[in-house]
């Protein structure tokens, strides 16, 4: 992806210097003043778990809506179909459904669900999460339908619709047979079914579906791609909510990279999701955004400008002025467990910021009768951090790993698993 990203900048001809400008040297990073979040927008400290309930947290919500993220529309009732079922999937470990979803009445795009069961079992805990090419790719399970929706073309290929040749391409990121030996489901949408990842792509999303009459454009505030996938997880929840193999009450919402973004904003916003897990999700994610390291706010809104919303890009070059910083997204998850998973090579996203996000929201946390994030340094590479906010940092590059799921697989028996 990163790849992708640096050629899209050429192609697009739109500032390539940034790139190369970006910052990796500790000591440039320079002082930044982090939003307090234990403090009302009146000055007011908060001092107990109700007035961060009733008033701080609702306050910071409304400030990542109004100024990152979007305002995400009131949900409309899905409408959800069944359309698979077998209970002899991969050599008999599991149970495999597949299930259309309308998020937005029948006219609007659908999703279409994959989820995998351990067999024999029944309300089980699931992990959740958006795919990048398509559900075939997170398995070579032959059963798997392939999407029909737009995909990003392979190198050296014009080809938008997937074909066989990607099934599995993205196994080695799911290691979908060891999650399900531990007793949990495994539950995937492909995140182009609801909004394709393109800087045009709004107009085959789910988002017009959700204008007024007579609207033909999101204002400033509204949502974006990453607010649609976030929106998406959530109509995921409320099929899993529906079906009487899943235990809606533990699932684990997990995304990689922008995903991870999408994760920790969708479990932001929606508290059914026991679990949170971001996964090298950087700039606009875990990382905090004050810190001048790696990608930063000005070039994530250049590149990407239909990830997040119009008021955002008003921050590229005053992020010291943003009434929030990443920190406070991972403090709407509390006291939720969440878990932050960084890669030593993944420089670009800046990990260090993201083990001080952590840090930084476990005043809220510990407030609300938790752990918090355990530990004041910065741990070594391969040392994770279990407790309520979790975290690691592994050897290796921009990627989900064996050795991610390994820890996101402990940290969930850990803190979703007893009931
Ligand atoms: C990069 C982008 C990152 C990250 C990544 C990905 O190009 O700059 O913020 O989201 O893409 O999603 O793989």
């Amino acid at each position: 992806m990163r790849y992708f990203a640096i050629g899209f900048l050429a192609a697009a001809g739109c500032g390539l210097a940034q790139a190369p400008g970006a910052n990796y040297d500790e000591a440039k990073v320079g002082t930044y003043h982090l939003p307090d979040p234990l403090k009302l927008q009146s000055g007011a400290p908060v001092k107990d778990a109700a007035t961060w309930k009733v008033k701080r947290r609702p306050e910071i919500l409304k400030l990542y809506e109004d100024t990152v993220y979007g305002r995400t529309p009131a949900p409309k009732k899905i409408e959800y179909e069944v359309t698979s079922q077998v209970k002899n999937a991969l050599g008999g470990q599991a149970a495999r459904k597949e299930v259309t979803i309308w998020v937005a009445g029948r006219k609007a795009p659908a999703m279409q669900l994959l989820l995998y069961l351990p067999a024999g079992k029944t309300r089980v805990p699931v992990f959740l999460g958006l795919n990048f090419g398509g559900n075939q790719t997170i398995n070579a399970d032959p059963g798997i339908t392939i999407t029909k929706s737009w995909v990003r073309p392979p190198r050296h290929s014009n080809n938008t619709k997937a074909d066989a040749s990607s099934r599995g391409s993205a196994a080695s990121r799911w290691q979908v047979e060891t999650v399900l030996a531990h007793g949990y489901g495994v539950a995937t949408v492909y995140y182009g079914d609801i909004f394709p990842d393109r800087t045009d792509g709004i107009g085959d999303s789910i988002i017009p579906h959700f204008y007024k009459p007579g609207q033909t454009a999101r204002s400033a505030e509204d949502w974006n791609a990453i607010g649609a996938w976030a929106y998406g997880l959530s109509r995921a929840l409320d099929y899993l909510e529906k079906d009487p193999d899943v235990d809606a009450k533990r699932v684990a919402v997990h995304g990689h990279s922008r995903l991870g973004k999408t994760s920790l904003w969708a479990g932001a916003q929606d508290e059914r999701f026991a679990l949170v897990i971001s996964n090298d999700s950087g700039e606009g994610g875990a990382a905090l955004s004050r810190r001048n390291f790696g990608e930063t706010v000005e070039r994530i809104n250049t590149v990407f400008p239909h990830w997040f919303n119009d008021n955002y890009k008003k921050y590229n070059t005053r992020v010291n002025e943003l009434p929030v910083d990443q920190h406070m997204l991972i403090a709407l998850i509390a006291p939720r467990p969440v878990y932050i998973a960084s890669a030593q090579e993944d420089q670009w996203a800046d990990p260090r910021g993201e083990f001080l996000a952590g840090q930084a929201a476990d005043p809220v946390y510990r407030l609300l009768g938790t752990d918090g994030l355990d530990g004041k340094q910065w741990p070594g590479i391969h040392q994770p951090v279990m407790s309520r906010i979790g975290y690691h940092i592994r050897a290796g590059k921009h990627d989900v790993t064996e050795y991610d799921w390994e820890q996101f697989i402990k940290f969930a028996d850990k803190h979703m698993r007893a009931k």
